[in-house]
């Protein structure tokens, strides 16, 4: 039951919305809002807050909440007949009291299960039955664990296939400071470019102007190293080949009526998604898709960033 839960809270978040904390006994945690089912807040043992949220975020539905991760499903970015990213982000999910068992059952304690399903009125927009779950777990270590459950639960005999992200805002102390490790030598989209299709060159991305990258079937683990704080981020997935890379600069910035001008400095959105070759699913079928991140101090080697140690350690 989940009040008997000491590691989950369910209470009340900005503008009386609905939302959940989930606390390690170390002190990391994690908010997750019913809204959207958006992981706003993720805090490692020393209460440093990890994801990024916009100091301008209106927390208004149904308009999604600017930062942390937002859920873009049955569609990411523009691609298709619906609003951008999709409508699960901007939809009231609910606690899933008693979900299907995971295959693997690990021993977390800090998790919630979150549902979403078709509507009436989405089905005007969007015309399948379907199950969207939402796994949201802390590990011991403080790794937040995302997993995600969507079946097709049509009942006139007809497919699906959708697109996927988990739209994730990495707080950064600079910019201009950090290194993405593990999405060299990839062929990406660049949205900026009509979605023309490039080859990365030479070393690890680097930032110094707007960027806005589809990565194709990259690897399973990725890093983000944010220099000045010493700090890597390591990414792990499962079942979403793609990663997008995102940070709007100065001018976009100005534009977005709920983004900070110089929050650009701050985030970067690293995004791990099902885009290029969209899911298909026949009825009773399910898809499942995993991501893991965890914050692990930076090493340094002769003055240089050594993002070996993070990469390719764990
Ligand atoms: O991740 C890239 C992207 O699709 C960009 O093109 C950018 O617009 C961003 O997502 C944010 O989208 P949003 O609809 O949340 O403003």
């Amino acid at each position: 039951m989940m009040s008997e839960n000491v590691h989950i809270e369910l209470c009340k978040g900005v503008n009386g919305l609905d939302k959940a904390i989930l606390r390690e006994i170390r002190g990391c945690s994690a908010e997750v809002y019913l809204n959207g089912g958006q992981v706003t807040s993720w805090k490692n043992e020393f209460r440093e807050q990890l994801l990024f949220l916009s100091s301008k975020a209106t927390f208004k539905p149904p308009n999604a909440i600017r930062g942390g991760i937002q859920i873009c499903f049955p569609q990411f970015g523009t691609i298709g007949s619906l609003e951008q990213h999709g409508f699960a982000r901007n939809r009231l999910w609910s606690v899933d009291p008693d979900p299907p068992p995971f295959p693997s059952n690990t021993s977390h304690r800090a998790f919630i299960d979150l549902i979403l399903g078709h509507s009436e009125e989405d089905v005007k927009i969007w015309p399948h039955r379907y199950e969207c779950r939402l796994r949201v777990a802390l590990g011991p270590g403080g790794d937040l664990m995302l997993t995600s459950r969507i079946r097709n639960t049509n009942t006139d005999g007809k497919s699906f296939s959708f697109t996927f992200a988990y739209h994730t805002y990495f707080s950064v102390t600079d910019i201009s400071e950090v290194r993405v490790e593990g999405l060299e030598t990839l062929d990406y989209l660049d949205n900026l470019k009509n979605r023309e299709r490039f080859t990365e060159q030479g070393d690890a991305l680097t930032f110094e102007s707007e960027v806005d990258k589809v990565y194709l079937g990259a690897p399973t683990k990725i890093a983000i190293l944010d220099h000045e704080r010493k700090r890597t981020y390591v990414l792990r997935k499962d079942g979403l080949p793609d990663v997008v890379v995102w940070n709007p600069w100065d001018k976009k910035a100005k534009a977005m009526a709920d983004f900070g001008d110089d929050d650009y400095k701050h985030m970067l959105c690293v995004t791990a998604a099902c885009v290029e070759k969209p899911v298909t699913l026949k009825p009773g079928e399910e898809w499942k898709g995993r991501l893991e991140i965890s914050a692990v101090p930076s090493s340094y080697c002769s003055g240089q960033l050594d993002p070996r140690r993070a990469l390719f350690s764990g």
